[in-house]
């Protein structure tokens, strides 16, 4: 917790979309007058008919469902392009910095988008995609990924993007889970210099997936892949055969726009179902405030599509709203720490939306790489994905910065669709490690474990106290699942599975998931999944993973592995699991630490105490620290984790 207090600067309060008393003034009315207000604020998006209807949500079990603006129809590809065209044709949309600094930037304006999205849209249309199929989309950082994106939901697919650095298995698992008949991918992907094989991890993937009978791949790198008979087909040959003009499928509001798997506390990962009205004006207006967007700016989320903030913050908020949105195919430190800053001077970014973990990267490498470039036109900055510390809150203001810029602390998840908790530049004074205030409509409440509201100062567990438009709508293909997994802990509240504490003026301040997901260099995992992937090993016969605090990643990934029977333990194997989860989820699922232990402390009814061993891993090891182990069902397991700890 820091004391440091940064009050808006007098320009920033007379130059925004809204100072201090006009965003009270807004959000009071969010709330007392929610229909109209909301009614007001689709106005912002086209409308093919505009609603009526507003909020129609409910958590009560008896009539639960999330519902907003249930009679309006729209598109929303036509909202990111189309009605941008008469005024800012030529406008970039994209621009597009690539993996390596010597290749030449590619920039899109509106117009140029529209006849990519239209064509892409026209080879979806000539493979059979229609309105309601799922397509699974699977591609590195390249424009054609977002004009997939658009392209599906200009003609009413719902698209399922999966993360490039997931393994094949991870792919599989997701394209079956929503039975897409379709993917689209790219040769191959670039990052840090190296290739990615997307193609070929389709091809592996697709021994699995007996329903999908296209993939349509974009040429990215021109590398030789193997193409399927029948079944692939190169998207620039196809491209060229359709027409350039697409009209756009017209949608209700509520329906499906995306899915997106995510992590939860149990089982498989999740499919986040958005739909069309709520979530685009969610994207559009909470990208309006938070970043104040002015027409020109060059806005820069330096996330990958393959999370919500790359669907929300790179695509369809920013064009939404007219943007011109940076695009970037590679990472912050390659091929030096000073990539991102260079990237910044280089097309002169006004905004730059970021990570906590890639801060703390190159914080590490000193000031100097920063210091090396100008950074002049930086006006905002922003972050996302995991509590800022304040150590890294204050070298972002102040050395990336220069003290100029306020920084943007955006508390949301994948299931809010866009930011939830945050600041309002020309309205909200800043305190390092808060997220501050909610965004018009959002109640956050604080709830003890008994479900019980607590009012002013106090810690606690963070719910939602209604629905807001970018709400997710189920888990796709189980309803159920998604009124059990976040309407059941505290009946009637949206749980978040975070805790937050509210200080004396109302700031929330986010203090990490109370369940079981971690969060690694910002991205979600649950510890479920990694075990699961463990224990499909024919070595392994338990495993229980934990999170433990990592300099720069936030969180480590600290895996006790149970092997069987005659088994032997050895440096060898452990670099073999490592390996295998590598394989079976992707990088990002890479144990920091495996500790062989021939037992796992559970009480007598079998549940692994997870508190002991995330204590043990932080290196908390004092009987103080580990509390009462008496209800274990073998205590002395306890003593042989302490002594092979490792680290
Ligand atoms: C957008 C995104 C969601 C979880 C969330 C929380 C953590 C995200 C945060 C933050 C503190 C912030 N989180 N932003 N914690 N301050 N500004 O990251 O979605 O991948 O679903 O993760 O990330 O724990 O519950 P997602």
């Amino acid at each position: 917790m820091s004391d440091d207090f940064f009050p808006v600067p007098g320009d920033w309060a007379s130059s925004a979309l809204m100072d201090r008393a006009a965003r009270d003034a807004d959000y009071a009315r969010s709330i007392d007058a929610s229909h109209d207000y909301w009614l007001e604020r689709a106005q912002r998006l086209d409308w093919i008919t505009p609603p009526t209807k507003s909020d129609e949500s409910s958590f009560a079990e008896a009539d639960f469902g999330i519902q907003w603006f249930a009679d309006g129809v729209l598109n929303v590809s036509a909202n990111c392009i189309d009605r941008h065209l008469a005024k800012r044709g030529d406008q970039v949309a994209i621009l597009w910095e690539p993996d390596s600094p010597d290749e030449a930037p590619r920039r899109y304006t509106y117009a140029q988008a529209h006849e990519e999205v239209c064509r892409f849209a026209n080879v979806l249309k000539s493979v059979g995609a229609k309105k309601g199929d799922r397509i699974t989309i699977y591609m590195p950082m390249i424009p054609e990924a977002a004009f997939a994106l658009l392209a599906c939901a200009r003609i009413g697919a719902v698209h399922s993007v999966v993360f490039g650095g997931f393994s094949p298995e991870a792919l599989a698992g997701r394209i079956v889970d929503c039975d897409s008949t379709l993917v689209i991918t790219a040769d191959e992907g670039r990052r840090a210099g190296k290739t990615v094989p997307l193609k070929a991890n389709v091809d592996a993937a697709l021994k699995h997936c007996p329903g999908v009978k296209h993939v349509v791949v974009v040429q990215a790198t021109g590398d030789a892949v193997t193409m399927a008979e029948g079944r692939d087909l190169w998207l620039h040959e196809a491209a060229a055969t359709v027409e350039a003009d697409c009209p756009p499928e017209p949608m209700n509001a509520e329906d499906p726009l995306f899915i997106l798997y995510t992590s939860g506390s149990t089982g498989k990962p999740k499919g986040v179902l958005h739909t069309s009205g709520g979530y685009l004006l969610w994207a559009a207006l909470t990208h309006e405030l938070c970043f104040d967007y002015r027409p020109g700016d060059i806005y820069w989320c330096a996330a990958d599509i393959g999370w919500v903030t790359g669907h929300s913050y790179i695509v369809y908020g920013p064009l939404a709203n007219g943007a011109t949105t940076l695009m970037y195919e590679g990472v912050p430190n390659w091929p030096t720490p000073a990539r991102m800053w260079e990237v910044v001077d280089r097309h002169q970014v006004q905004t730059l939306f970021t990570a906590p973990t890639a801060l703390r990267a190159l914080m590490k490498e000193g000031d100097a790489h920063v210091k090396a470039t100008r950074r002049t036109s930086l006006r905002l900055l922003g972050t996302v994905g995991e509590p800022i510390n304040p150590e890294a809150w204050r070298w972002y203001h102040g050395v990336v910065g220069e003290g100029r810029c306020p920084i943007i602390d955006t508390w949301w998840q994948t299931e809010t669709g866009g930011a939830m908790i945050a600041p309002m530049p020309g309205a909200t004074d800043l305190k390092p490690g808060s997220a501050t205030l909610p965004m018009p409509g959002v109640v956050p409440q604080i709830v003890d474990t008994e479900g019980k509201v607590l009012e002013g100062a106090i810690e606690g567990n963070l719910v939602i106290a209604r629905s807001w438009p970018g709400q997710m709508r189920t888990v796709y293909g189980d309803h159920d699942r998604f009124f059990q997994t976040y309407f059941t802990t505290y009946p009637g509240k949206y749980t978040t599975g975070d805790g937050a504490r509210r200080d004396a003026d109302g700031y929330y301040w986010i203090t990490g998931r109370v369940d079981d997901v971690i969060n690694v260099s910002g991205h979600r995992m649950g510890t479920a999944e990694v075990e699961s992937a463990l224990v499909l090993h024919e070595s392994v016969a338990e495993a229980a993973v934990v999170g433990f605090p990592h300099d720069i990643k936030g969180q480590g990934i600290y895996a006790y592995v149970t092997l069987n029977a005659g088994i032997e333990p050895d440096d060898d194997l452990r670099q073999l699991l490592v390996k295998w989860v590598r394989t079976e989820i992707g990088p990002i699922a890479t144990p920091d630490v495996i500790q062989f232990a021939p037992g796992l402390p559970k009480t007598r009814s079998g549940k692994i105490m997870r508190r002991i061993l995330r204590k043990i891993a932080e290196g908390e090891v004092s009987a103080q620290a580990l509390g009462d182990t008496s209800t274990l069902a073998d205590p002395s397991v306890v003593d042989n984790l302490v002594a092979n700890r490792h680290g």
